[in-house]
């Protein structure tokens, strides 16, 4: 069963974020603004490529664990999912639960796209209603906290490590965020991609097919497209970095040469010289150990965690208390 997505997202939000990034010493733009359709639809492709394994491990443990995941959920209970993305690993979950209750699930997602892709792929499901939400994460999630019924836990999917796109201390204050529109006995998925040797990594955020350079230069196409700039496209180079002190993978956009671009949606020019680089996203890797620590942190307790061998990947259930 399908209803209507509830909508929103302002251009003039976007343009401020912009001007306040681009004045900065070190430039950067916010990682989510990567995601409008084409970003969306580039996403998924790099989700297929073979130096990318992270989403197919979040897929496999799910694939293999729905099952034993769900046992240990209370029920009745909703799920609300945090960047649902196409849907389709959340689909092993869904089918484990649906086995046990009627399941309400509410993807929240700020693209549309993503939002029409997830209900395509599970809108088939039985035993499954969805509930979509065109809203930023913490407030689809308040939405949907508030409109449970008393007698209904909530089960909160964090999957896909996008926690690794906050740097670690706006992750703990994410979580922490979370834990607050949570009740005791209400639980969180979260997905975290595991360190990894360096050139893997390296390998999986400057892909040979250049389908990453794409994603991270649709981002300026985007700034083109919605404020009327003048970037240059093939003047910008993508650049994957890891930073050893932050253990995150950095993607950048290098300007190859000195040039001025002018924003008039922003209402601003920006100067780059040659090498200089705009920072567009950080994904951070973690240890195993770690996620209990940052559950402890955050008033949950790890219950259970399961790791893909593969691409070491860890899916955490952590418990609010
Ligand atoms: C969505 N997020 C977890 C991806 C990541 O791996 O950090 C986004 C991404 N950026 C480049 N490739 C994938």
């Amino acid at each position: 069963m399908l209803t209507p997505a509830i909508t929103a997202q302002p251009v003039l939000e976007f343009a401020a974020d912009v001007r306040d990034g681009l004045t900065k010493p070190q430039k950067e733009l916010l990682s989510k603004y990567l995601y409008d359709d084409v970003g969306s639809a580039l996403f998924e492709v790099i989700s297929v490529l073979p130096e990318y394994g992270l989403t197919r491990a979040d897929e496999r443990v799910l694939q293999r664990n729905g099952y034993d995941i769900v046992e240990r959920l209370s029920l009745p209970l909703v799920v609300a999912e945090l960047g649902s993305g196409s849907g389709k690993k959340t689909r092993w979950l869904l089918k484990a639960l649906a086995r046990r209750q009627h399941t309400a699930y509410c993807p929240i997602e700020i693209s549309p796209t993503a939002l029409a892709m997830c209900k395509r792929e599970l809108g088939d499901m039985d035993s499954i209603s969805i509930v979509g939400f065109e809203r930023e994460y913490l407030d689809g999630l308040a939405e949907v906290a508030a409109r449970r019924k008393s007698n209904q836990h909530l089960l909160v999917l964090f999957l896909g490590s996008t926690i690794g796109n906050f740097d670690r201390p706006a992750g703990m204050q994410f979580l922490r965020d979370i834990r607050g529109t949570l009740l005791p006995g209400d639980s969180l998925l979260l997905g975290t991609d595991l360190l990894k040797p360096i050139p893997q990594l390296l390998e999986a955020y400057a892909d040979p097919l250049g389908v990453t350079a794409a994603f991270n230069k649709n981002l300026l196409a985007r700034i083109n497209h919605d404020l009327g700039a003048d970037f240059e496209l093939p003047y910008f180079e993508h650049v994957a970095r890891f930073n050893n002190q932050a253990r995150s993978v950095e993607m950048h956009l290098m300007s190859k040469r000195e040039q001025t671009v002018t924003i008039p949606g922003a209402g601003f020019s920006v100067r780059f010289v040659e090498g200089e680089t705009i920072w567009t996203e950080s994904s951070h890797k973690y240890s195993k150990d770690e996620v209990f620590q940052m559950a402890g942190d955050s008033g949950f307790r790890c219950e259970a965690q399961w790791i893909d061998t593969e691409w070491p990947f860890a899916e955490s259930l952590l418990v609010a208390h």
